[in-house]
């Protein structure tokens, strides 16, 4: 058995968009993705999040589910625009209710609230009226945002995480547009990017002056990472996939945890990358209590120059490659998860020792980590061996991690039960729990029991 620390903390974790349906009741204003899956040609099979998993309506029920599996922590987000509807001014009491409830819940069965602020469904009106995060005026409405779910919440949330994966919302919001608000420059994610960084860092000088004290909580940022692993062990393919994890995860971890962007970054983008101001570097110098790291999957990575690509970033999951000259590939002998995810758990391993070694051994937490299968419900369960497997091995190589001085917290599934998969809608399932999107029933696949056991048991064999 490899037994984790006494401490460990072992959850799941979901967001608004993706579960809570009930897009337009009790005050709650559009978002962005109300807009966006609205859209002719954006989601596959024009799926939407107006009811998904309906969580809205089933709170309570699934909090069952966390308390049957013995969790000790549970990482949702708040849907800024039932706060805010349209995001900025009035407050609306009935979504503050919702979530307040969400949190007692929670208390009742134990289970720690781990709050995202920010999982991507922007108010629609800040698009529409400001341009979203282009705007560096938005730092002023996020942080007032963030201010309202302290005062409301902090007395029972102790984990606060301001973003969740600003990549994500730089590239794929920004860059192929395959996520909201859907817009393609090479240009504007790298002033997304930084206006979120600006944002975070006034986020958290708020809740460290006027709350951290007497609330006695953690605030960080999740940032989302995969494993680039040199395809040969030439210095040009090292040195490819150094900078490949660099403008992947260096370009929002080294502003916190170093000063700045890094230099490739600079080097290679010129004016198209923002400087910080004095002020700006200040708030973001130390900006995060842990090191908040989604992580999916590894790719190789080769140095090979943008004209000589065959097709730039084929797996769309590597930033802009015209900034980088990296090429991404598989080894065909891993297996993939339905979305052509890699499985390498020492991917993982390696990972984790990259960020322990870069920003001086930081308190690491992954806040997510899970696959997409082809699940078939058959007399009410799902036996995902594979999904199985994926969880066992990855903690396997989190254990190893650990065991190698690395600084890790904790371990979250994405996700509780199917969902809203973006741009793929309900066509992937990455839950622990089967959802069935006609009727709106949770069934246990084996994966449920399987993390269950490794949570009393502390450990995988
Ligand atoms: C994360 N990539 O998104 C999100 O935080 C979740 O909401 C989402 O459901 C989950 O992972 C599974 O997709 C990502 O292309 C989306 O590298 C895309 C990438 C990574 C993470």
């Amino acid at each position: 058995m490899k037994t984790f620390p006494a401490d460990f903390t072992w959850g799941t974790a979901t967001a608004s968009y993706q579960i809570e349906g009930a897009w337009n009741e009790d005050g709650k204003g559009p978002s962005i993705w109300d807009a966006f899956t609205q859209t002719p040609g954006k989601i596959a099979a024009g799926d939407h999040g107006n009811v998904a998993c309906d969580h809205y309506h089933r709170m309570e029920q699934d909090v069952a589910l966390m308390a049957a599996m013995g969790l000790k922590a549970y990482r949702f987000s708040i849907a800024w625009s039932r706060i805010m509807p349209t995001g900025r001014g009035e407050v609306n009491a009935e979504g503050i209710a919702f979530y307040s409830r969400l949190l007692d819940t929670l208390a009742k069965h134990h289970i720690t609230p781990w709050v995202t602020l920010y999982h991507w469904d922007l108010p629609l009106a800040l698009q529409l009226e400001l341009d979203g995060w282009l705007n560096p005026v938005m730092a002023d409405h996020f942080a007032a945002y963030a201010r309202v779910c302290f005062e409301h919440f902090g007395d029972r949330v102790k984990h606060w995480i301001t973003f969740n994966e600003p990549w994500v919302i730089a590239i794929m919001g920004h860059s192929n547009g395959v996520m909201a608000p859907g817009r393609t420059s090479n240009t504007e994610p790298y002033l997304v990017g930084h206006q979120l960084l600006r944002s975070h860092g006034r986020a958290v000088a708020i809740y460290r002056r006027e709350f951290q004290t007497a609330q006695g909580g953690q605030i960080g940022i999740t940032n989302n990472c995969d494993w680039r692993e040199p395809k040969t062990d030439s210095p040009a393919d090292k040195a490819a996939a150094q900078r490949a994890l660099e403008f992947f995860i260096a370009w929002f971890a080294d502003p916190i945890y170093l000063g700045d962007y890094p230099a490739v970054m600079r080097e290679r983008l010129g004016d198209r990358l923002p400087q910080f101001s004095d002020e700006d570097r200040k708030l973001l110098a130390g900006s995060s209590d842990f090191f908040g790291l989604n992580h999916y999957s590894t790719l190789y990575a080769e140095n090979k120059s943008a004209d000589d690509m065959a097709k730039p970033n084929p797996y769309g999951n590597g930033g802009i490659s015209e900034d980088q000259d990296v090429e991404l590939s598989y080894d065909p002998a891993w297996k993939t998860s339905s979305m052509g995810w890699s499985f390498v758990p020492w991917g993982c391993l390696k990972l984790l020792r990259w960020i322990d070694q870069r920003y001086d051994h930081p308190p690491i937490v992954i806040t997510e980590n899970g696959c997409a299968l082809e699940d078939d419900l058959v007399d009410g369960t799902v036996h995902d061996a594979d999904r199985v497997d994926f969880i066992q091995t990855y903690l396997s190589a989190c254990h190893d991690a650990i065991e190698s001085g690395v600084d890790l917290r904790g371990y979250f599934v994405w996700t509780l039960m199917d969902n809203f998969e973006w741009a793929c809608g309900f066509t992937q399932r990455f839950g622990l729990y089967y959802t069935d999107f006609d009727t709106g029933e949770r069934y246990p696949k084996d994966s449920a029991a399987a993390y269950a056991q490794i949570i009393a048991d502390n450990g995988v064999a």
